[in-house]
């Protein structure tokens, strides 16, 4: 079993800074990505478990029903990058029908993805298993010592590219392009546009668990910047807005009130939002063409139920 951890300390993210730059801003905004503290990685998983929210079930039924279609439309692969890992549980299929040499697996949650990793590396034990503990948005390119030098696949699934705007998610997939290297491949889900209803649904579950998913931003603020949020005092507000093609999730604040946060006092009007994610829905064609502007030539597409894996060279 081979197996190396390697932090990036200084490719972590900057909570403090975000935060306070997010709330001087208007309209105020905090990046998505920190919804990803403990109890929010189980709300999510929470959410995935939703009747309404079906992206993760879709994907994951997608991935093995098309399995062999995909492995055969990828080819041999040394080495699979995965940026935005977690709990490495997505790669596992690949590792079976690719059978590469290397594995490199990318998340700001050093600890989790460890001790995710070092499981990993004792089921395959032929596998090349590394980690790397980085905010991947911050320094991606630190990740080049650990790939190896022949054919990889990097693999972007769960629709997270979603929550990155058009232009952030083009600048994202022009990096992965560098990853790749001239012979690389980019195997990644998204989900579609499709019945705003549908997209309503997802976003405003009935069990209120997106909701304390995104109030949990606010308790996290309180334990680690010293905030003084009250969570009761917000409401969970997302819609889809069909001209821009993305959900948007809101925190409403549902007073006027002062919150301090890290020595700092900002006021929110009533119905002031605090904006906290876009999680943009694609055509497939429209995608396609976002990532050919990024230098991919598309070489695979798989659909069910309104979610999309496009493979790409
Ligand atoms: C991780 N990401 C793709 C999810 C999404 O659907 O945008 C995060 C999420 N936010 C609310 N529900 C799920």
């Amino acid at each position: 079993m081979a197996f190396t951890f390697q932090d990036f300390p200084n490719a972590r993210d900057d909570l403090r800074a975000d935060v306070l730059a997010g709330l001087a801003a208007h309209p105020r905004t905090i990046p998505p990505k920190y919804f990803y503290d403990d109890a929010g990685c189980r709300l999510f998983e929470a959410i995935c478990t939703q009747p309404e929210y079906a992206l993760c079930r879709t994907e994951q039924a997608l991935m093995h029903a098309r399995l062999a279609d995909i492995a055969a439309a990828i080819g041999e692969i040394e080495c699979i990058v995965e940026p935005g890992a977690g709990d490495c549980s997505k790669v596992r299929l690949l590792l079976d029908a690719l059978r590469p040499t290397r594995v490199v697996l990318i998340d700001i949650a050093g600890a989790p993805l460890a001790a995710a990793a070092q499981a990993l590396a004792s089921d395959y034990p032929a596998v090349d298993v590394n980690a790397l503990a980085m905010d991947f948005l911050r320094d991606l390119e630190s990740a080049g010592p650990w790939l190896s030098a022949g054919e990889r696949l990097v693999y972007y699934p769960g629709s997270s590219i979603g929550n990155f705007p058009p232009a952030a998610a083009s600048d994202l997939l022009t990096r992965f392009r560098h990853l790749a290297g001239p012979a690389g491949r980019l195997l990644i889900g998204f989900d579609l546009k499709k019945d705003p209803a549908l997209l309503h649904a997802a976003y405003n579950d009935a069990a209120g668990v997106t909701a304390a998913f995104n109030l949990n931003l606010l308790t996290r603020l309180n334990r680690e910047l010293d905030a003084d949020f009250d969570p009761a005092s917000f409401r969970h507000y997302a819609f889809y807005n069909p001209v821009a093609g993305r959900v948007e999730m809101h925190l409403v604040s549902l007073r006027p009130q002062d919150v301090n946060v890290a020595g700092t006092r900002f006021h929110f009007a009533e119905g002031e939002t605090l904006h906290t994610e876009h999680s943009y829905k694609y055509r497939s064609d429209e995608f396609a063409a976002l990532a050919r502007a990024a230098g991919w030539q598309p070489a695979g597409e798989w659909l069910q139920d309104g979610f999309a894996v496009q493979l790409y060279r």
